[in-house]
This record gives C-alpha cells, structure tokens and sequence, in this order.
C-alpha cells in the first residue's frame, strides 16, 4: 500500500486523519484518529479500494516516511516550524481565511506567505504524485491547497483530479482583492471537477475563471457549469457536505446518551428553558452576536435567568492569531457580563467552555437542548446544525440558523435570521422558546428527514460519480 504509486485514490488535506502525540516519557509516539467529518466520510471509499491519504501531521519539523494506520495509507508531509506560520497560519488563516468570509476582518496580503503557500502546495501536489497509482482519482480538499491541482496535473497529466472547497467562495469582488487572484483560480482549473457547498460559490467561479482569463462564456445552469479550456474540461458544481446522520442519530438514541442529557440539565439547575451554543472560536461563527442578544434579553426581562440557561462550547482555535485571542477576550468579558448582572451564586446563567468535549457528550448536550443557536455571520455549510437536526428525531427542539451559513439552504424550516439584526435575532430566540409545540415539530421533522436522507455518504458519492464521469469523458467512453 505504502509503495510509490500504487494508490488509485487518494486523498489530499491540510491535516492527515491522525494527530500525532509524543508521550512524555520521550517514547515514540502514538497516533490518535481525529474524528472529523472528512475522514467519516471519506473512510468508506478509502477503504473499498487501494486509499491513501496525503496530509500534514499536525507536528512541525518531524519527517516521517509513509506509515500505515490502522488500515489506512498515510503519507505526511513535512512542513517547518516557519512554513506553518506563513502558509498555515499566515496566507491560509490570515489571508484566505478572511478574505472568503466576506472581509470580516481585513485579510493580510504578504508576499512572503504567498511564496511559501506556493511551495508548500508544491510539496503537497509531490506527494501526491507519489502516491497515485497510473490513472488514479486524487481528491484535493480545501482553501489551503488551490494549487494543487494545476501543479499535480502538471507533474501527472494521467489521474483524475477534482478538488472541494469546504469554505464560501467570495463574492467576485471581495476575490479580485487578491494580488494571486490570477494564481489561484489557475490553480483550480488543474482539477476535472470543482465543488462548492453551494450553486452561488459555483457560480462566482465560474464567472472569474471567465473573466480573469477570457474563456469561452461558461456552459452551465444554476447549480453548476462547465468551462472548456480547448484540450479539455473542467466540471463546477454544487455539492452540500453533510454528517454521518444515521450514526449519530442512533447513538442519540440510547440510554447512556438519553441518561446523560436528563443529568446535564439537572447539573444546570433543571431549567426550564436551555439554550445552546458549540463552535470552534472563530470569529464567523458570531458567538458575541447571540451572547449581546441574550444579554438585551434578560437586561429587558423579556428573558427570565431563572428559568432560562445558556451552554456556549467553543473549541480553542488558531490561538496564535491576534484576531482569535482577542475574540476569546471579548467573548469572554460579555460571558462574565452577563453572570455578573444576571446570575445568582451557584447558578450561572450561561457556561461557558472553552474546550473541545468528547462526542458522546456533545450528543448528550444536542440531546438535552430545547434551542441550539447558531448565528454566523459567514459560513460554507455549518455541521452543528445538522448534528444538532438528527438528534432530534421526535420532533423536540428549535434551530435558530444564520442565513449566512451554507446550511440554511437546505434547512429551510429552521428559524432564520440575518445575524447583523440583533433585534431579528432575538425575535427569533424568543419565537423559538415559545413556539407551539405542534408547529415546533412539524418543522424539526422536516428538517430531520431531510438531514437522514442527505447525509455525508450521500455527498462522497455524488462528487466521486460526478468525477469519474468526467474521466469516463476523457476516455471518451
Ligand atoms: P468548521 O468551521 O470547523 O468547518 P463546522 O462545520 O460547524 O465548522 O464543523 C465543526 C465540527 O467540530 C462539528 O462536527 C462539531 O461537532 C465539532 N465541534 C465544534 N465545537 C466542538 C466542541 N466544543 N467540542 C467537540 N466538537 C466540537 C469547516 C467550514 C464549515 C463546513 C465544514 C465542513 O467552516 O462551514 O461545514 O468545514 O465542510
């Protein structure tokens, strides 16, 4: 498996799907699967036929040789402790990051990171090119590897490649901002088949591939197209990621989670009413928006601290960027604002941890919640409110959705709101508490149906088929 091209697919993230851990005792060290949805959805394929996976090991300054992990054939990338500040955290989180949402704060443009960005997405697309068997299918994934693709047709024009961002695609004028706008969409037209969450990022593409290179007019309808590069085609559509939802909604079901959830709201002081919150700490995610609308809500008795109880779960995140620690600063002063004004000894109004929980306990928190918030103010899909969704298949429970999160075109029942209205929003905190209970279910189940029925099987697949479609072409079959 670990053989130079002996792979026929082959994945490619920023992160391979273990994280490495050196044990204190300076033995060697041990790796731990890191439970995202990107390997979930992934590992079926990978290992139904030769998988590999091309990623970086979460370590700086380590080499380490191809490795088999549980069953899965890993090729890490090595990158130095430099090369992580300014391709990862710099051009990746501090450039591209921003600038594809929306500009929410300004994206720094620094020639030296866009230098090692390109280098580093080198090494990636030669890694790769080992890994892939003659003819292979390689998936590229997300904002930190767009060149990818171009470099690794480059070096093998005999695999199929296609490439998914799991981030918004900008508006066209926020993405000509970049001074390697030119670059970058370059980059992307190496793959056969390019994915977004939704029609409009297709659509954006679609429309600077045509501009910045005086292309023939797209081909296409609403969700997707294709632009004829003259020896080939590259493929654009619209693919809305989703979530392992039979697991996790069966998981939900049983008593160990069902028993947890009843002791949490207990340890919350049996509330009538709890509300929740869980993202990384990232400044999307509009955590200060729904914390200011709570605090307007108690502050004008609209919203009772006794009865009511907020849990606010953020995952530390990218921590070294100036932007995220001063948002875990702000966060955490209107946290303690509102326990201030509001709470009574022994009982806080909201909870605030900023930790990442295990998985059964977050069930049991999606389980336990009557409200789950979720206000970003950008976001390409958004898993919670789709965790949250199959967790409740009795019909409990109320979503509050951003209109700005890629989820909420397909989870048209959840309550919406345009999270820079904080009056909407808390219209819509309100709403959600005290909607009739027959209306409160017939909206949750609609949306559980949907998110049982599309779930993240259900998007490997329709990328994949849609990929090989485009290499049946190519053959000309
Ligand atoms: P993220 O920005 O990380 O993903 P999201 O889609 O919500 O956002 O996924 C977060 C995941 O982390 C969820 O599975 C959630 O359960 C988990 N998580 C969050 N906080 C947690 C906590 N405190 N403890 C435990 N688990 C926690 C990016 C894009 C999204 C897109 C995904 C997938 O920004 O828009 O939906 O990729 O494409």
């Amino acid at each position: 498996m670990n053989e130079p091209n002996s792979n026929d697919f082959v994945v490619v993230a920023n992160r391979l799907p273990v994280d490495m851990e050196t044990p204190e005792d300076g033995g060697p060290p041990v790796w731990r699967r890191s439970p995202g949805g990107l390997v979930t959805a992934m590992e079926t394929v990978l290992r139904s036929s030769e998988g590999a996976w091309v990623g970086w090991p979460g370590t700086p300054d380590v080499h380490l040789d191809p490795f088999e992990e549980d069953g899965l054939a890993l090729y890490p990338v090595e990158l130095s402790a430099r090369e992580v500040e300014e391709y990862y955290e710099g051009f990746s989180n501090d450039t591209l990051w921003p600038l594809y949402h929306d500009a929410l704060i300004p994206p720094t443009f620094d020639r030296r990171w866009w230098r090692t960005y390109r280098e580093v997405n080198q090494r990636f697309a030669e890694a790769a090119a080992q890994a892939a068997a003659p003819g292979a299918t390689v998936w590229v994934h997300d904002y930190q590897l767009q060149l990818v693709p171009r470099m690794l047709r480059e070096l093998r024009p005999d695999v199929t490649i296609g490439f998914f961002l799991h981030i918004p695609f900008p508006p066209t004028e926020l993405f000509l901002q970049l001074p390697w706008r030119k670059a970058i969409v370059d980059g992307l037209l190496g793959a056969d088949l390019v994915g977004f969450h939704l029609p409009g990022g297709a659509q954006n593409f679609l429309y600077l591939a045509n501009r910045l290179f005086g292309l023939p007019a797209p081909r296409g309808t609403s969700s997707g197209g294709a632009i004829d590069l003259g020896d080939r085609t590259v493929r654009v559509g619209a693919y809305p990621i989703s979530i392992d939802s039979a697991q996790l909604h069966d998981r939900s079901q049983e008593k160990e989670i069902r028993e947890r959830a009843a002791e949490i709201r207990h340890d919350l002081g049996d509330p009538e009413v709890m509300l929740l919150g869980v993202d990384r700490l990232d400044y999307t995610k509009g955590i200060d928006i729904r914390l200011e609308a709570l605090h307007e809500l108690f502050a004008e008795g609209t919203l009772d601290p006794e009865k009511v109880v907020m849990v606010q779960l953020a995952t530390p995140s990218r921590e070294r960027l100036t932007a995220y620690a001063r948002l875990r600063d702000q966060v955490e002063r209107e946290v303690g604002r509102i326990n201030g004004e509001f709470a009574r000894i022994g009982s806080p109004v909201v909870h605030y941890l900023h930790a990442s929980v295990d998985r059964d306990e977050l069930l049991a928190m999606y389980t336990g919640a009557d409200v789950m918030l979720v206000t970003p103010l950008r976001d390409g899909m958004n898993l919670v409110a789709k965790e949250y969704v199959a967790c409740h298949s009795d019909g409990s429970g109320a979503l509050v959705l951003s209109e700005f999160a890629g989820a909420a075109a397909e989870l048209r029942r959840a309550m919406l709101v345009n999270p820079h209205d904080l009056e909407g929003v808390k219209r819509a905190i309100v709403e959600a508490i005290g909607e009739d209970p027959a209306e409160r279910k017939r909206r949750m189940e609609t949306m559980h149906a949907h998110v049982m029925k599309y779930d993240v099987a259900h998007w490997s697949r329709s990328f994949l088929d849609d990929l090989r479609a485009t290499s049946d072409a190519h053959a000309g079959t």
